[in-house]
């Protein structure tokens, strides 16, 4: 059984990286005249900023966020000299990197954008032909399966290395993050799963996991085979969502509510615990209950709550469309 999924799983990788990829080089790879990179704040931006950290050992990094790209925020760091990456496209920007399906470019850009598992891989294919890229070689498959959802029961009870230190970047802690961004670039898998640091953050959350309260009653909500939870005033936050999602075996979707610097920001996900026959497109829903704040992948994505609705709204046109999608 196991067995048969590790080889589906490599099949669909090998398919994966045969797809078209959108993008020009503006110059042979590696030899762009970059100065910085804005990446996503999550194990998919960090280890994409990893690969290109190696490309340019003299890169300076930022981390930005989907939604604070669509507000424009990162707008005037970016110039000729920057890369945007597992993040929107901004303009006038020098290369850029991505693969969520809700960013898919209308026209060629200047770098890649393809239909991939992570943006690690898109890069790590990007510059593999070119530079000695070999200490990613295990952990990129990781970050695939960690990025795409494509964990099962078994990664969830039994996490690999990589697994276990994507579940250190729930938690939005910039420093580490930075940290590591020069370790990956530098470190083999298995120096990486001697790091200190690292060992310390996966030993502290898998007690933090067997030790917490996954009762979700107070902020769950049944809604026939959507869970809601109301992660506003939870500790659960910073818990990765398969973790959850291990408690709701019940509900083919999960919409959970966050709030940040008070905006309330909803993600769904298909649960990707379940063998589902078909596939949701969530990201149809989060477009059109939001069109300009929305984005991410069919089977995981997120809106921001727009100003003309309320939090009970958003949650009842999600519902319905999404019990619109698939009639069994
Ligand atoms: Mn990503």
């Amino acid at each position: 059984m196991e067995h048969c999924a590790n080889i589906s799983y490599t099949q669909f990788i090998m398919s994966t990286t045969e797809v078209e990829t959108i993008g020009f080089d503006p110059a042979p790879r590696g030899e762009f005249p970059l100065r910085q990179m804005l990446i996503d704040s999550d194990m998919d931006g960090i280890v994409s900023g990893a690969i290109l950290l190696k490309v340019y050992p003299e890169i300076k990094f930022l981390f930005g966020n989907p939604a604070g790209v669509q507000e424009g925020i990162f707008d005037k760091y970016i110039d000729r000299k920057s890369a945007v990456v597992d993040l929107p496209y901004i303009p006038g920007c020098g290369l850029y990197f991505d693969h969520h399906l809700g960013n898919r470019p209308k026209k060629p850009m200047p770098g890649a954008w393809a239909d991939m598992p992570s943006a690690a891989r898109v890069v790590y294919e990007y510059f593999k032909p070119f530079y000695n890229l070999k200490n990613f070689a295990r952990l990129i498959p990781e970050v695939d399966k960690f990025d795409s959802g494509a964990m099962k029961l078994s990664d969830i009870n039994n996490p690999s290395f990589g697994l276990q230190l994507a579940f250190t970047t729930v938690q939005k802690d910039k420093q580490y993050f930075a940290y590591l961004v020069r370790m990956i670039a530098s470190s083999s898998y298995d120096e990486l799963m001697h790091n200190k640091e690292i060992r310390e953050r996966t030993t502290d959350l898998e007690n933090r996991i067997r030790n917490i309260n996954l009762d979700l009653k107070h902020i769950k909500q049944g809604r026939d085979k959507i869970a809601i939870l109301d992660l506003r005033n939870s500790d659960l936050v910073n818990i990765h969502i398969s973790i959850l999602e291990k408690e709701l075996l019940d509900y083919e979707v999960v919409i959970t509510m966050k709030e940040n610097e008070r905006k309330v920001q909803f993600t769904m996900y298909q649960n990707n615990l379940l063998e589902l026959p078909y596939e949701y497109d969530l990201l149809a829903v989060a477009r059109r209950i939001n069109p300009t704040h929305s984005g991410g992948h069919k089977k995981g994505c997120g809106f921001a709550k727009p100003a003309n609705l309320t939090v009970a709204e958003c949650l009842d046109k999600a519902c319905e469309i999404i019990n619109t999608q698939i009639v069994l």
